[in-house]
């Protein structure tokens, strides 16, 4: 192939899909190419994944006789969202320290579930924080509504309610609460991440009425997910608006928040940071803490001061 030459055809798309060394990519008119990246391959996104769905990207067109078009990738554009995950050390053959799962997306979607696997805040809190400190819209989705018959699930997700977060219950089984979700994604990229599990896929097939994603049973030894999706993938709304599928996640990473930023990301804490006596309070052991107070009179929820204080712990000190 010639990439010197400047009258080779071009095209600009998104990727929607990663196999293996190639890329799904759908251009501006529609049409879909089977891309790869080649060694000129250019990019200003660092040491993170070269190619990620949700990237914009510049190709260049070759000739080719099968019926999904062919092309090479000559430029990623930079993302202005990332959503990542540490890259195993130990099976990552690749340079890559920080997997790119979703790019360029406009809003979270973090989708837990009442029950199998049962509801953790702690998983939602270390979202939140990244979403802050990202300035991300995110919307929670509490699924298996139709497994809880206890009022437990909504006294649980009152605080998120209460800090002006958007909370939505639904059952995808069921097809209940499908309706405010769907408003919620019009016109927008919207990345769906959570516990294995939870039915990230089981919801965005009911969005589209039909089986568009493989879904999983959940193990009934652990009553953990078995992972059912491993790859990202994007798909067009039929109302409008794109959503991005992901694999379920143990552990959310927060590679960029330090022990010295976080307090600014649990939002609720920025009322009562002045009552500190010390400029540099960490909230943590310090007397006359102005959130310790705030916790004890009731003001600031002690279950999301917990999960201040379990982020706080699993930062590194360095950094
Ligand atoms: N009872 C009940 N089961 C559900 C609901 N939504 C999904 N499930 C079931 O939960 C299991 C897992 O659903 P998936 O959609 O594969 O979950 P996922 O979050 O995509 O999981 P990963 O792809 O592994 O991350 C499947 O057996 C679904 O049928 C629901 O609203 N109620
Ligand atoms: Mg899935
Ligand atoms: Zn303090």
């Amino acid at each position: 192939m010639n990439m010197k030459n400047e009258h080779e055809p071009a095209a600009s798309g998104v990727v929607t899909e990663v196999s293996g060394a190639s890329y799904i990519v759908i251009a501006e008119d529609g049409t879909e190419f089977r891309a790869r990246t080649f060694p000129g391959t250019k990019t200003d996104n660092g040491d993170t994944s070269l190619v990620a769905v949700g990237d914009r990207v510049e190709l260049k067109l070759m000739q080719t006789g099968t019926a999904l078009s062919e092309a090479v990738i000559s430029y990623v554009h930079p993302r202005k969202s990332a959503l990542t995950r540490k890259r195993d050390v130990r099976r990552n053959r690749s340079k890559e320290k920080t997997q790119v799962i979703a790019a360029n997306i406009d809003q979270l979607v973090v989708v837990v579930s009442a029950f199998d696997p049962l509801l953790s805040t702690r998983l939602i809190d270390r979202y939140l924080v990244f979403a802050e400190s990202e300035k991300l819209a995110t919307i929670i989705v509490v699924n298996k509504m139709d497994l809880d018959d206890t009022s437990e699930t909504q006294e649980m997700m009152k605080p998120y309610k209460a800090l002006g977060y958007t909370v939505f219950y639904t059952s995808a089984e069921k097809k209940r609460g499908m309706k405010h979700l769907k408003k919620a994604l019009a016109g927008k990229l919207s990345a769906f991440s959570g516990h294995s599990g939870v039915g990230k896929s089981t919801l965005i097939n009911q969005l589209f009425g039909h089986e568009r994603l493989k879904t999983g049973e959940t193990s009934e030894k652990t009553g953990k997910g078995l992972h059912t999706t491993s790859n990202s993938v994007m798909l067009l709304l039929p109302g409008g608006g794109y959503i991005i599928d992901t694999p379920g996640i143990r552990e959310f990473n927060l590679s960029d928040i330090t022990r010295d930023n976080l307090r600014f990301y649990f939002k609720e804490f920025l009322t009562y940071m002045p009552d500190c006596a010390y400029s540099s309070c960490s909230h943590t052991v310090e007397p006359k803490c102005g959130i310790i107070g705030a916790v004890e009179s009731g003001r600031i929820d002690s279950e999301r001061y917990e999960s201040y204080l379990a982020i706080y712990e699993s930062i590194d000190r360095e950094s």
